[in-house]
């Protein structure tokens, strides 16, 4: 039977659905087996593949045969420990890292290194601060001040509340024409989010724990949605751990940060890892607040590291 070509909008376990060029939706297993290069990873086959499928026979399911290659993706840690990388998405346009001020309230080193992440794949990202509705005026300040910390750097930072409606035309304007992937903690308000941007979606919302004012791991597969204002949007599991950055040399950090590697231009040194050298023109801004200093903090606890390998940045989010 002729092979047919599509887009991978759904993995669970050993099925993926392939949405066909005439529309048509297509459970598939895979065949072969498909790698990436210096990575191990768990999943052959993430959402947003461009992948060619074989009909089965008499039956609505099919095989996938050919995985076309991949302009980018971004992944995670299996698990907490684990060498093995966990394909999210890939071939997207755009990253919206959805953020809360509150339940759960989200620490700027998470952000900063689903950044970084960004950063390293070359792919754009906007910031969302959603649940604005929850905030009292001195947390609505707070929440301005990183809105206008983040655009500083360049990154679009919108305040949103998925609740109330707040500033969703502007989201919808964002995401119009691309194919983008919403990360985000457990319980930040992905799904809900893409619930009032379409309404009728009628993806499964979680509560918020009491004690710990923690979501609950409600989303358990990335899916992909085409919402009718024209944009493709990938929901995914919420996060703990993003992915994981390789830097060859200690300076190279710096590249994904951007206002440092802007500023790094400047030291005395060209391999300036701006931690200890004499010269130094980016501690010289984070003194006179040019550079923001919880930027340059978390900049240094990723240079650090969290297993102790000098040339393996491992990017946790949490
Ligand atoms: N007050 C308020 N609550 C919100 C807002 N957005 C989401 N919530 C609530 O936050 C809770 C979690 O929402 P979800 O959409 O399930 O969160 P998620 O990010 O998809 O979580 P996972 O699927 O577990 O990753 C639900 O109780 C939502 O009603 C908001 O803007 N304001
Ligand atoms: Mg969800
Ligand atoms: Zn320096």
């Amino acid at each position: 039977m002729d092979k047919l070509k599509g887009v991978v909008i759904k993995t669970t376990g050993s099925w993926h659905t392939a949405k066909l060029k005439s529309g048509q939706l297509m459970d598939c297993t895979v065949r072969g087996k498909f790698r990436i290069k210096g990575i191990r990873n768990t999943n052959p086959i993430a959402v947003g593949d461009v992948v060619v499928v074989e009909p089965n026979p008499n039956e609505p399911t099919g095989v996938i045969t050919d995985l076309e290659p991949r302009t980018n993706y971004i992944i995670r840690k299996a698990t907490k420990l684990s060498k093995q990388a966990h394909i999210i998405a890939s071939n997207i346009d755009q990253v919206f890292l959805l953020a809360a001020m509150a339940e759960p309230e989200t620490p700027l080193m998470f952000i900063d290194r689903v950044l970084v992440t960004a950063e390293s794949y070359r792919i754009p990202a906007v910031i969302l601060f959603n649940k604005m509705d929850l905030l009292d005026e001195d947390q609505q300040e707070l929440a301005e001040a990183y809105q206008y910390l983040y655009e500083s750097i360049g990154y679009p930072v919108m305040l949103i509340s998925a609740v109330s409606g707040l500033n969703l035309d502007q989201v919808r304007g964002k995401m119009k024409n691309t194919t983008s992937v919403i990360v985000g903690q457990s319980g930040v308000g992905k799904s809900t989010l893409l619930n009032q941007l379409q309404p009728g979606l009628g993806l499964k919302i979680g509560d918020i724990s009491e004690a710990h004012q923690q979501g609950k791991h409600t989303t358990t597969f990335a899916e992909m949605h085409e919402l009718d204002f024209g944009a493709n949007i990938i929901d995914t599991p919420g996060i703990r751990s993003f992915g994981l950055v390789e830097v060859d040399r200690a300076e190279e950090l710096s590249h994904f940060f951007p206002e440092i590697f802007e500023v790094g231009q400047n030291c005395r040194f060209h391999n300036c890892t701006h931690t200890h050298e004499p010269g130094c023109a980016v501690k010289e801004a984070v003194e006179n607040n040019e550079i923001p200093f919880t930027r340059y903090e978390n900049y240094l606890t990723i240079m650090k590291g969290d297993e102790g390998d000098k040339y393996r940045k491992d990017i946790y989010a949490q």
